[in-house]
């Protein structure tokens, strides 16, 4: 490959697993680990975009390393686009089934169930800081289906689909999925930048 080292700022394993299936062998990819940074990624902004950079910065001014952090939300219309910036703890804790529980709850007597998944990638490479940003457009199910994926796949349906991102294959979900197209920008940029 081209050997530029990147590392990818996450503590999410799922998150880790798709982008090294998205990206493929193109970068050479690192993770927290690789590196032996251990300590926690704050999150405070009031934004996916703040929290994205605010994740890259922190890691990037403790090593002086290139490296790109992935800052993503569901975003529901009939609940004002919340979760939102809240979606990794909606509930009080990570825990991805109280997460989905709050959600139907919330939705239920709602007659739109429109949503969506969003995705910023943030990446500081030769001094330079970026954004790219990836959507995908859906509906809440009124219950919960499917094993693969993680967080909220058991309840996302994704336009144009009758199966939620958890009863689809992976390699479906990381061809349309909101990090999918962020990512697809992202690469494109630095195809050009190498
Ligand atoms: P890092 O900050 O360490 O990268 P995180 O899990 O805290 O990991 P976020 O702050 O971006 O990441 O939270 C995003 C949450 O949104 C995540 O914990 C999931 O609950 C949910 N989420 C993100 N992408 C998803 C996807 O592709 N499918 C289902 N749920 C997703």
């Amino acid at each position: 490959n081209s050997g530029m080292n990147l590392v990818f700022a996450t503590r999410n394993a799922h998150k880790l697993e798709e982008v090294k299936a998205i990206l493929g062998p193109a970068v050479n990819l690192l993770d927290l680990n690789d590196v032996g940074f251990v300590d926690e990624l704050p999150e405070t902004g009031n934004t996916l975009r703040e929290n994205a950079v605010e994740k890259l910065m922190y890691f990037v001014n403790k090593t002086g390393l290139a490296a790109f952090a992935d800052d993503s939300g569901l975003e529901i219309n009939c609940l004002d686009g919340k979760p939102g910036v809240d979606t990794a703890h909606y509930s009080g804790s990570r825990d991805a089934i109280a997460n989905i529980r709050k959600v139907l709850a919330e939705l239920e007597g709602c007659s739109n169930r429109s949503a969506r998944f969003v995705t910023v990638i943030a990446c500081y490479i030769n001094n330079e800081l970026r954004l790219f940003e990836g959507e995908v457009k859906g509906e809440i199910a009124t219950h919960v289906s499917g094993t693969e994926g993680f967080g909220y796949d058991p309840i996302f349906i994704p336009e144009g689909y009758t199966q939620t991102f958890a009863e689809l294959p992976a390699a479906l979900k990381n061809s349309i999925s909101h990090r999918a197209r962020a990512l697809e920008s992202f690469s494109k940029w630095l195809s050009r930048t190498e």
